[in-house]
């Protein structure tokens, strides 16, 4: 096992934590690797569904157009929705949140190290599950919400939907357990005196999230294995003319899908929150309201997947509460964007990509409230629903918001976790590329969508009078490609030649800030005391510590000892540093699960063959199991010390 041997002010590498080349990744329980496996991989993935996107418009730039035949344009718009949503965004998010959570609380790690890597390799096999898709016959092409009874074997005979429920629901594993380990791991290993009113916001995002996403995905993994289970076992859950339902789909689809978008948004929420106080020299404004106005949008965001089902015909009371229930939702995240505008207002802005950024997503973001809030109506929404008007909307909030909040975060903390800046030039080049061709692309859209412009349909007549937003809206979508293009750049050269990272490039308050670029394995060698919501800021200016008064504290326990924690003083009460050893045993697992779900896939057509396959995971996954099992019995606290 790893143990830091600490004598007085130092503290010698971990003797056996670090693998060298690629087993060091391969078999790392790092959140710090895992935390950037997760950013790389999903950037991956992100750019494959930007293609996707990329060739749906190139198809829809000019009339009556025959780039692509309908049916691969379905695969492309299936494939690019259901890639930014699981593989794109909710791992860009998981993936900062890995790195940077256990950092900002003060933790060496996250709570279960090698369930955190489990988290990693069962996102990656379910990511490359999807795209096999592609080579055995054709990539689901039902949509990324997949309706019923279109998803029936009858409709949709390759084995498509099948990858793409095996994906999924791989993913989806690796997002419940990394929401339980974000959960314990931030309300156990919190720094002594970081009180959950003192936790920075974008851990406050981070659990939320988690716990949204517990009570929403099971749902959705339930809901596809009824479906496997229509498609191959002869149910009928979802066959109307045998008795099931196929409104009862988009019911669980709903359910889940659209705490979802919150699952997306509000982390980045969580980032900017963080990036806005920092370059405006100012604490956030209204701190608590920020905080529980996060949780208010998590409860809210349970009542209202109706939203989605206006058009089926649900009866006007279920449309007045859905759609009153939605309009609700604009209260928080009123709240929310007000106090950011005050957390800047008389600050002393300091005009950084990431600020820019941040400043992007909050006038994005309110251009796809506003629309969200129109489509919330149900009058209205029968008339847009399923129009080009909705595309608009969901990538103001998706790429407005979400994507422009990611790249805000990853500015910040690129440098803390490659211990190089980025080129702040040409991060500012693609900053206003990127808003500019965006709103070329999206912007459009709304008016095409109101000129009756449908979704999902791979072609159009000259007549139809929606030539000119279209080709627009190519137009940007080309130019959006440049600004990725720039991006990849400046990482690709940055991360080799770029200026060295100080510890604290930004004047940062929060506790990442304290510990070198790249931090050392185990983050701390101290644990950090807390004192207040700005534990670093406080060290660094003490004078404004008691000026602002320690913020979440009761009055009383304001005067105590200024020992912050953040040097270690004496060598008395040290114990060695505890760090998990690496294993390859999750990875062991995740194939063996792998192995198992392509027999799933092919159980119904070809028993024995699918049946052995089953088998041969089945044992992969026990072998990765015992392995575990061992490696946690040598590897615990207790037994070593
Ligand atoms: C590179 C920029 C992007 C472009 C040019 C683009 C373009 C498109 C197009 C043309 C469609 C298909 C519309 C239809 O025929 O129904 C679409 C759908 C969609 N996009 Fe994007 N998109 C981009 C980025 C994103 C991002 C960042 C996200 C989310 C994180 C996203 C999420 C979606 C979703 C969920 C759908 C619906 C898919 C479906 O209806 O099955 N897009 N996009
Ligand atoms: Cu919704």
């Amino acid at each position: 096992m790893a143990i830091a041997e600490r004598t007085a002010g130092t503290v010698s590498p971990p003797s056996v934590s670090v693998r060298p080349g690629w087993a060091g990744w391969l078999s790392t329980t790092d959140h710090k690797r895992i935390g950037i496996m997760y950013l790389v991989s999903a950037f991956v993935f992100f750019l494959i569904g930007g293609i996707e996107a990329l060739l749906m418009r190139i198809q829809l730039g000019v009339p009556d157009n025959t780039f692509l035949t309908p049916d691969v344009y379905n695969q492309m718009f299936t494939m690019h929705g259901t890639t930014m949503i699981f593989l794109g965004l909710m791992p860009l998010n998981v993936g900062l949140g890995n790195y940077i959570v256990p950092l900002m609380i003060g933790a060496r790690d996250m709570a279960f190290p090698r369930l955190n890597a489990l988290s990693i390799w069962l996102f990656i096999f379910g990511g490359l599950m999807l795209y096999v898709s592609f080579f055995v016959g054709g990539a689901p092409n039902v949509g990324w919400f997949a309706y019923a009874p279109l998803t029936q074997k009858q409709f949709a005979p390759t084995a498509g939907v099948d990858y793409w429920i095996i994906g999924i629901g791989l993913t989806g594993v690796a997002s419940i357990a990394g929401a339980l380990n974000f959960i314990v791991t931030i309300l156990n290993m919190r720094a002594p005196g970081m009180t959950l009113n003192r936790m920075p916001l974008f851990v406050w995002m981070q659990l939320v999230v988690a716990f949204i996403l517990i009570f929403a995905f099971p749902v959705l993994t339930v809901a596809t294995i009824q479906l496997l289970f229509d498609r191959h076992f002869g149910t009928r859950f979802f066959l109307p003319n045998l008795g099931g339902d196929a409104v009862l789909w988009q019911h669980l689809f709903w359910f889940f899908g659209h705490p979802e978008v919150y699952i997306l948004i509000l982390p980045t929420m969580g980032i900017i929150s963080e990036v806005l106080p920092t370059f405006s020299r100012k604490p956030i404004f209204g701190y608590a309201f920020v905080a529980y106005s996060g949780v208010a949008i998590g409860f809210l965001g349970f009542l209202v997947w109706a939203h989605h089902m206006f058009a089926v015909g649900l009866g006007p009371l279920a449309n007045a509460f859905f759609g009153a229930a939605s309009f609700l939702i604009a209260v928080p995240t009123g709240v929310k964007i007000f106090n950011w505008l005050a957390t800047m207002w008389q600050g002393s802005l300091n005009l950084t990509t990431s600020m820019l950024y941040a400043i992007g997503f909050i006038s994005m973001f309110i251009i796809g409230g506003i629309s969200g809030i129109t489509l919330a109506s149900p009058p209205i929404n029968v008339q847009q629903t399923d129009s080009y008007y909705v595309v608009a909307h969901m990538h103001y909030v998706l790429f407005g918001g979400a994507i422009q909040g990611i790249f805000a975060g990853v500015f910040y903390w690129f440098p803390k976790m490659t211990g190089r800046m980025l080129n702040e030039r040409l991060g500012k080049w693609q900053f206003w590329l990127m808003l500019i061709s965006f709103n070329l692309t999206f912007f459009p859209m709304h008016l095409s969508g109101n000129e009756g412009m449908p979704r999902r349909i791979y072609t159009y007549e000259a007549e139809m009078g929606w030539n000119l937003w279209n080709l627009i809206s190519t137009i940007g979508a080309l130019l959006l490609a440049v600004a990725f293009l720039l991006f990849l750049w400046n990482v690709l050269t940055s991360i080799r030649r770029g200026p060295i990272a100080p510890a604290d490039p930004w004047d940062g308050a929060t506790l990442e800030w304290a510990v070198s670029s790249p931090p050392p394995v185990y983050n701390f060698a101290v644990t950090p005391r807390v004192r207040s919501r700005r534990p670093l800021w406080d060290k660094k200016y003490p004078h404004l510590h008691e000026a602002n008064g320690s913020h979440g504290a009761p009055a009383g326990r304001l005067a105590g000892p200024l020992d912050d924690g953040f040097e270690p003083e004496t060598s008395a009460a040290m114990e060695p540093i505890h760090l998990p050893s690496p294993t390859y045993a999750p990875l062991i697992v995740s194939v063996g699960i792998m192995i198992l779900g392509f027999g799933i896939i092919y159980l119904g057509d070809f028993g024995l063959i699918a049946a052995s396959a089953m088998l041969v995971g089945l044992l992969i996954m026990a072998t990765g199991i015992l392995s575990w099992v061992r490696i946690s019995h040598v590897d615990s606290p207790y037994q070593a010390h």
